[in-house]
């Protein structure tokens, strides 16, 4: 089964989004599989976002998903990353629709909620820099039958 990796970054947790977060990609149908709220580290941050470094907002991007703890998930499903990405809403809350996460809580992009995986690619890259291989749990959910 596909999984991704989604993380409330920290203006999500300091505005007690986790629990409607984690609620929205419950009743989706999708199973979580891992989970911790924790503080990043400098150069994990770094490391997660390797694919800006160039970018103007890098420092910023750095310095604000290290401002406080975020809550990073792991998430399985049919399609999951993908499906994620369009619950997720549009990077720039601006053009997020109402409805997704960024859409419904977000008002700008420096500080919009949450992060998700956006490949294949990077939902392996992520999940194996966040969490170790014991840290994710497999189990079933006997719903699952009423979902696939
Ligand atoms: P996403 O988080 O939707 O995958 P991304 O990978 O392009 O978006 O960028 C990572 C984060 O960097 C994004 O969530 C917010 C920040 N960011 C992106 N573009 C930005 C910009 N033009 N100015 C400031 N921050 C930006
Ligand atoms: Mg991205």
């Amino acid at each position: 089964m596909e999984k991704t990796f989604l993380m409330v970054k920290p203006d999500g947790v300091q505005r007690s989004l986790i629990g409607d977060i984690v609620s929205r990609f419950e009743k989706k149908g999708f199973q979580l599989v891992g989970a911790k709220l924790m503080s990043i580290p400098q150069e994990l941050a770094e490391q997660h976002y390797g694919e800006h470094k160039e970018r103007p907002f890098f420092g910023e991007l750095v310095d604000f998903i290290t401002s406080g703890p975020v809550f990073a998930m792991v998430w399985e499903g049919e399609n999951v990353i993908a499906t994620a990405r369009s619950m997720m809403g549009a990077t720039n809350p601006k053009d997020a629709a109402p409805g997704t996460v960024r859409g419904d809580y977000a008002a700008t992009v420096g500080k919009n909620i949450i992060h998700g995986s956006d490949s294949p690619a990077s939902a392996e890259r992520e999940i194996s820099l966040f969490f170790k291989e014991e840290e994710l749990v497999s189990y079933s959910k006997l719903i699952s039958e009423w979902i696939y």
